[in-house]
């Protein structure tokens, strides 16, 4: 459901009167809609793509159910890294929830911030309870809140087209990693795919029946972990076929596939980073054939 506000409260959270943000609106610089009693209502991912593009600075941003203070924080990708790692030790949401924001409001693509900031920080977690130097319940809350980021994030994203392609995906049984499948879905979702993240740990013959079912374009696999590789390798087998039959794209992705399990896989793409993905994605939305070459994406065999 899509997060709606007031002309009042839009106006008061960027600091301009009224009626300069009406005249905004009748220009089409910031989409609306109107309630059944006809009052005019903006829809919050419209407002925030507005300022993504530089029309105006938040002033007020709780008013849009955005963290206090987001608009005022670092910009480059560089210095928001090691604040947010920072912030994932402390589990401090908010403090993580303006840190991404503020990336996002300063026009960085959702999928850079994915490879360059959110996934860097959250594997430092790893590191950091290797070396002793912070408890085991430090890094599951850093993860969930790094996973709670990404679902706020995708509520302010704007809603996929009715005529958008279908993605789907999740990671195989035996992995329970949630965050790099939930980042697939988002970025898919920035780059104008309906996009579902089905959950972790499913058993690919289920993934084969929310193809038929659900009607994906393409199915995307993150793998973080293989338990039995013999057994995942033959269930991929067959599903890739089903797949592949039925005319659906198969991207994987994840440090589970080394170039030894890679080897012995067939795809529609296997890639590294989700940044990546959002490249094959628009290719493959706009129905132009994905360039394999130019995102270092494997093609398949
Ligand atoms: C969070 C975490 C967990 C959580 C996950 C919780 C959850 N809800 O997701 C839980 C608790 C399950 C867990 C369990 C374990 N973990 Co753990 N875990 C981590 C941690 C801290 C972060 C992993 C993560 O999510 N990173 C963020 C993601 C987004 O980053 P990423 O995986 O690199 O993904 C990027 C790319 O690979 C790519 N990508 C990934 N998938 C896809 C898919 C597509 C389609 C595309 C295009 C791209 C793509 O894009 C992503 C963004 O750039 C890492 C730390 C580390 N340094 O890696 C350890 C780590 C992976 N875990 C480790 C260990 C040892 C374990 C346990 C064995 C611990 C234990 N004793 O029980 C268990 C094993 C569980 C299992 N069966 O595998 C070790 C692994 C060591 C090794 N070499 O094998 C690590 C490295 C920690 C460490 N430093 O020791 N873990």
């Amino acid at each position: 459901m899509e997060r709606l506000s007031s002309p009042r409260q839009v106006a008061q959270a960027v600091g301009v009167s009224e009626s300069s943000l009406k005249r905004w609106c009748d220009r089409g610089l910031i989409p609306t809609v109107r309630t059944a009693g006809g009052h005019r209502r903006l829809p919050v991912s419209g407002v925030v793509q507005f300022l993504r593009s530089g029309g105006a600075r938040l002033v007020r941003p709780e008013l849009l159910g955005l963290p206090t203070n987001t608009g005022r924080g670092p910009r480059t990708l560089e210095k928001a890294a090691g604040l947010l790692q920072a912030a994932l030790v402390e589990g401090d949401r908010e403090r993580v929830r303006r840190i991404v924001f503020d990336l996002y409001l300063a026009e960085h693509r959702i999928s850079t911030i994915c490879d360059e900031v959110i996934a860097p920080a959250v594997n430092a977690l790893g590191d950091l309870w290797q070396h002793g130097q912070i408890e085991v319940y430090c890094e599951a809350r850093g993860t969930l809140t790094a996973l709670r980021c990404l679902e706020s994030l995708r509520l302010i994203l704007p809603p996929p087209l009715e005529s958008a392609p279908v993605a789907v995906g999740g990671t195989p049984e035996g992995d329970p990693y949630q965050l790099a499948t939930s980042m697939a879905e988002i970025v898919l979702i920035e780059s104008g795919w309906n996009a579902t993240c089905l959950g972790s740990s499913l058993p690919l013959a289920t993934l084969q029946s929310a193809m038929r079912r659900l009607g994906p374009r393409m199915i995307w696999l993150s793998v973080s972990h293989i338990p039995a590789l013999d057994c995942f390798l033959g269930e991929y087998e067959r599903f890739y076929r089903a797949a592949s039959d039925a005319g659906v794209a198969i991207c994987v992705g994840g440090r589970a596939l080394t170039e030894g399990v890679r080897e012995d896989m067939s795809y529609s793409a296997c890639l590294d980073e989700v940044q990546q993905l959002a490249t094959f994605a628009e290719a493959l939305g706009a129905g132009r054939a994905p360039d394999a070459d130019s995102s270092g994406t494997h093609a398949g065999h």
